[in-house]
């Protein structure tokens, strides 16, 4: 038997003496509560079916109880704290002691029991984001049932008919309620272990606000421009990095409630992806991409084989969205001569400098004065300089012989020898140039001929 065959049978025979018992349990579970930004990785399940559990970006699983056959959860909708990126907290609201809330993670075949519990000023619901279930636990408030007022405890119960990747999130006053930071994933795994396995399997939400540098709390009616692009509430440098054992098989979820698409981009692999909240793609109506583009209120799961090692960044591609808090009025300096400007503000100011008449990414090598709770636009430093990210990005680290459990930070990458970018010193070769914007057709080269 090998490791995940013993897991299985242990894990059953658990199941059948809980079962034996039917257990009733007529209190409410433990509300459970994790206020850290780091990653917890969530232990393989002691009991009930055998899966690999999801590893939450900077986030972790909802501990649950088995009730007789039913699988117990408890939320609780309440106002929570959160260090987007050292230096600056918001006031959010979300789901016991986070927002994002944690995982819930079950398996197919399971009935679930939800408790949800709302600690917030005013109504809320749940809505299973993508689930099959009945009308009335689809948690649409005063459509599937009355909206949970303050103080009041719902319970939502229903079967997982199907495995795949999906979430939850209010249906309740939910352009505020979304805007605060209420979302979760609910990830259900296959019945069959064998289905569609991998080594490791990361998930996080994208999630947009809008908080004004020095101040704590989102602006709830903002539409388009948002200054805070997250992963699990949190922006680099303070998204935690993928960390993969070279060989894995590895599956990224991620799931949209933002306001807009974000193409989802990863460096030295390309991929396919194999699920959507929709559930699992066919292998025929599969494609290979680079980046994925998430749609606003979906979720996409990408797979690859950890083949390449070293240091991959993984990101939004919209520029905007891999930038913290920044003005977008900011006039374009490029090319302009400000050197009498500069002599002349220097006079009143000394010390002022000129800034982006070159590009900006000196802004990301100054540490300018900032307001109080606030993160530089670009930050983030490398093994060989600024990163100049800021927002949606992190880094994949697929290094040779991570132990099964280990996620924590290797550093960064050492290139081997002779696989790193170098400093030419010596002389240049003339280069080709063209400034027509005609269409040259490009003789063959005569090295090629014959
Ligand atoms: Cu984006």
């Amino acid at each position: 038997m090998n490791r995940r065959q013993l897991l299985t049978a242990g894990a059953g025979l658990v199941m059948a003496s809980a079962a034996t018992a039917q257990t009733r349990f007529r209190d409410l579970p433990d509300a459970a509560t994790y206020d850290s930004p780091d990653t917890m990785v969530p232990p393989r399940p002691g009991s009930g079916p055998d899966y690999n559990p999801v590893v939450t970006l900077n986030g972790w699983s909802l501990p649950w109880r088995m009730n007789g056959n039913v699988k117990e959860f408890h939320l609780v909708a309440e106002p929570v704290e959160r260090i987007m990126a050292n230096g600056m907290m918001a006031r959010l609201w979300g789901y016991n002691g986070q927002s994002t809330g944690p995982t819930i993670e079950a398996v197919e075949g399971e009935r679930v029991r939800i408790y949800v519990t709302n600690r917030l000023p005013e109504h809320t619901t749940v809505h299973w984001h993508g689930m099959i279930l009945p009308s009335g636990m689809d948690g649409v408030g005063g459509l599937s049932h009355p909206a949970i007022p303050p103080g009041k405890t719902y319970v939502y119960e229903f079967d997982l008919i199907k495995s795949g990747t999906f979430m939850y999130h209010p249906h309740a006053d939910e352009m505020v309620q979304m805007a605060m930071g209420m979302m979760g994933l609910f990830i259900v795994h296959p019945r069959d272990p064998a289905f569609m396995p991998v080594d490791r399997d990361f998930a996080f939400l994208l999630a947009a606000y809008d908080i004004d540098p020095g101040t704590y709390i989102p602006r709830v009616a903002t539409m388009t421009e948002f200054n805070m692009w997250t992963w699990n509430s949190r922006v680099f440098p303070d998204i935690d990095p993928l960390v993969v054992s070279k060989g894995d098989r590895v599956r990224v979820r991620c799931g949209n409630l933002t306001m807009t698409n974000h193409p989802i981009h990863m460096h030295g692999y390309d991929f396919e992806v194999t699920c959507t909240d929709g559930g699992w793609v066919r292998p025929e109506a599969r494609w290979p991409e680079v980046s994925i583009d998430i749609p606003v209120g979906a979720m996409r799961a990408y797979e690859f084989t950890a083949d390449h090692e070293g240091d991959w960044a993984i990101h939004c591609h919209k520029a905007h969205h891999t930038m913290n808090a920044m003005g977008h009025d900011l006039p374009t300096f490029i090319g302009a001569d400000k050197k009498k400007l500069a002599q002349m503000i220097r006079r009143q100011t000394p010390g002022y400098m000129p800034m982006g008449t070159a590009g900006m990414a000196d802004m990301a090598e100054m540490s300018m004065e900032l307001p109080d709770n606030t993160v530089p636009m670009m930050s983030g430093w490398g093994p060989y300089g600024p990163l100049e990210m800021g927002g949606m990005f992190s880094v994949v680290k697929v290094r040779d012989g991570i132990a099964d459990n280990d996620y924590s930070d290797p550093g960064w990458y050492e290139n081997p020898p002779g696989t790193q970018a170098w400093e030419w010193t010596g002389e240049l070769p003339d280069h080709a140039r063209n400034d027509s914007p005609d269409t040259i057709l490009t003789p063959r080269s005569h090295l090629h001929k014959g």
